[in-house]
C-alpha cells in the first residue's frame, strides 16, 4: 500500500479520489487551501450538492469507513515551507496534483483572473516539483491536465498519447525520426497553465531524474461515486453555474430544473468525456503503474468518449423533453471540430469504461432534481467572454 498526498483533495475530483484511494487502504492525507469554496463566495453561488465543511467530510468518513485521511489547510503556490516540511515527514510514494484553478471560463473572467489563474497554476506545480527535488525522496508525480493541450482538432489522425513521432530532414538530405511533445493549442488562459505544466514536467524529469504521469483528462460529469454515495455528509460537489459548471452536467441539471439547455454557437464542438467513477479508477491505475526510473513523463490521455455538443444536448432533451436554446458563443473556440483521440494505454491496463448509456445519466438528473431548490437560475449563463468581439456580439444578440 502506498503513502499518498492528494494536493486539491477537497475538489470535484480530489474528494472521491482520495476516498477512493483510502478505501482501497492507501495512507493518504488532503492538502488543500479552500481555495475554490473562496471562490464561490466570490462568484455568489454554491455547489448544487450540499457538500460538507472538511472536518465533517473527514469525520464522516472515519465513521462509515474506519479510516482516516489527514489534512493540511496550504496554498501550494504560496507555502513553500510547509509543502516541503510535510514531504519530508510523511516520506510519501506519490503525490497526486489537483490543485489549480480548473475553469476556463473563471480564467478569462478579467485581467486579475488571467494573473491569478497563471500565478496559482504554474506556481502550486513548480513549487511541488522543486520541494520534491530538495526532500530527495523518489515520489512519483501524478498530475490532472487536460485534453485541452491539444487543442481539440487534428490533421485526420488520433491525438497521440501526448507525444508525436516527426520525420525531419536534415541538412545532409537524410530522414531522421524524432519523439516531441504534442504541439500545443490551448483554447484558454486556464487551459495555457496546463501547456506549461507539460514543460515543467518535462524539464525536472531531464534534470532531476523525476518520475511523472501526467493525465490529460477530458471533461469530468456525473457526480458520485461508489464512495460519496455511502452517506450524504461525503456527497461530492456539483458545479451548475456559467464558470464552474460543465457541459454535460450543465445540461442534465437544466433539464432537471425546467432550464433550456444552453447549447453555445451551433453546438458542433465534439470534446472528450469521462465520468468521475473512472476519473478515480484511472488515477489509480496510473498510481499501481509509475514511469520507471530514467523513463519520460509518462502521459495518458484520461477520456473514454466523444460527443459533440449539440448531440448531447439532442439526446438529453429527447430523454427529459427539455428544450434547447443556441446561445452566441462566448468563447473563441472552433464552431465545428471532429475530435478523434487515443486511450489505448488505460484500456490496455484494464479500464472499463463507463458510457453515457450506463444510465448514469439519470442518477445526475435525479441529484439535481432532489438539490433543485439549492439552485440559483441567475447563475446558470455563461457571462464570462474571451475578448471583446465575443462580448459584443453576445450582448447584442442578447437584446
Ligand atoms: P476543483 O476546483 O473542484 O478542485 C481543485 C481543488 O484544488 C480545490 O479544492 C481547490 O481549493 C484546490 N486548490 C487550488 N489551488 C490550490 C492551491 N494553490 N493550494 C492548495 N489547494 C489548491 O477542480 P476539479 O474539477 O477537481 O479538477 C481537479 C484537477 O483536474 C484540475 O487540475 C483540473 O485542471 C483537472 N481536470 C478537471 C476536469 C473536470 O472536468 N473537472 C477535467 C480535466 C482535468
Ligand atoms: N458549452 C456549451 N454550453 C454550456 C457550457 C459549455 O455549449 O452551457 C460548450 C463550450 O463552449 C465548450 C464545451 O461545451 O465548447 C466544453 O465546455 P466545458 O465548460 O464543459 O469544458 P471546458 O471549458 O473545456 O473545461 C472542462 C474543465 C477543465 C478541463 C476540460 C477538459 O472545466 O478543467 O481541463 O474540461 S477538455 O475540455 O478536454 O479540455
Amino acid at each position: 500500500m502506498a503513502k499518498v498526498i492528494v494536493l486539491g483533495g477537497d475538489g470535484f475530483c480530489g474528494w472521491p479520489t482520495s476516498l477512493y484511494l483510502s478505501e482501497k487502504g492507501h495512507d493518504v492525507i488532503i492538502v488543500d487551501n479552500l481555495s475554490r469554496r473562496n471562490i464561490d463566495n466570490e462568484l455568489g453561488v454554491s455547489s448544487l450538492t450540499p457538500i460538507q465543511p472538511m472536518g465533517h467530510r473527514l469525520k464522516a468518513w472515519k465513521e462509515i469507513s474506519g479510516r482516516e485521511i489527514g489534512f493540511y489547510n496550504f496554498d501550494v503556490s504560496k507555502d513553500y515551507h510547509q509543502m516541503l516540511t510535510l514531504l519530508k515527514e510523511f516520506e510519501p510514494d506519490a503525490i497526486i496534483h489537483f490543485a489549480e484553478q480548473r475553469a476556463a471560463p473563471y480564467s478569462m473572467k478579467s485581467s486579475w483572473h488571467k494573473r491569478y489563474t497563471v500565478d496559482n497554476n504554474l506556481n502550486a506545480t513548480n513549487n511541488m516539483l522543486a520541494a520534491v527535488v530538495e526532500s530527495g525522496l523518489d515520489v512519483h508525480v501524478i498530475h490532472l491536465g487536460t485534453m485541452g493541450v491539444y487543442g481539440y482538432g487534428t490533421a485526420g489522425m488520433k491525438i497521440p498519447e501526448g507525444y508525436l513521432t516527426v520525420k525531419l530532414e536534415t541538412d545532409a538530405g537524410e530522414t531522421v525520426e524524432k519523439e516531441i511533445l504534442y504541439p500545443v493549442n490551448p483554447g484558454s488562459i486556464y487551459h495555457m497553465t496546463k501547456t506549461q505544466d507539460q514543460l515543467m514536467f518535462a524539464y525536472y524529469n531531464k534534470n532531476d531524474g523525476l518520475r511523472v504521469t501526467d493525465l490529460h483528462q477530458g471533461i469530468v460529469w456525473g457526480t458520485q461515486t461508489e464512495d460519496t454515495r455511502r452517506d450524504e455528509r461525503l456527497i461530492n460537489r456539483f458545479d451548475y453555474d456559467g464558470d464552474y459548471g460543465t457541459v454535460l452536467n450543465r445540461f442534465l441539471m437544466q433539464a432537471a430544473v425546467g432550464h433550456p439547455l444552453t447549447v453555445h454557437g451551433t453546438g458542433g464542438q465534439t470534446r472528450a468525456f469521462i465520468h468521475i467513477q473512472d476519473t478515480v479508477r484511472c488515477i489509480e491505475i496510473a498510481l499501481e503503474t509509475p514511469p520507471k526510473k530514467d523513463a519520460l513523463v509518462e502521459i495518458f490521455n484520461q477520456m473514454t468518449e466523444t460527443h459533440r455538443v449539440r448531440d448531447l444536448a439532442a439526446l438529453i432533451a429527447k430523454k427529459t423533453d427539455a428544450e434547447i436554446t443556441l446561445i452566441s458563443n462566448p468563447r473563441k473556440e472552433d464552431d465545428e471540430n471532429d475530435l478523434h483521440v487515443e486511450n489505448s494505454k488505460f484500456l490496455s491496463h484494464g479500464l472499463r469504461p463507463i458510457t453515457l448509456e450506463d444510465g448514469l445519466m439519470d442518477e445526475v438528473v435525479g441529484i439535481a432534481k432532489r438539490y433543485k431548490e439549492r439552485c440559483d437560475l441567475s447563475k446558470i449563463p455563461c457571462v464570462s467572454y474571451w475578448n471583446k468581439d465575443q462580448a459584443t456580439k453576445s450582448n447584442s444578440s442578447a437584446v
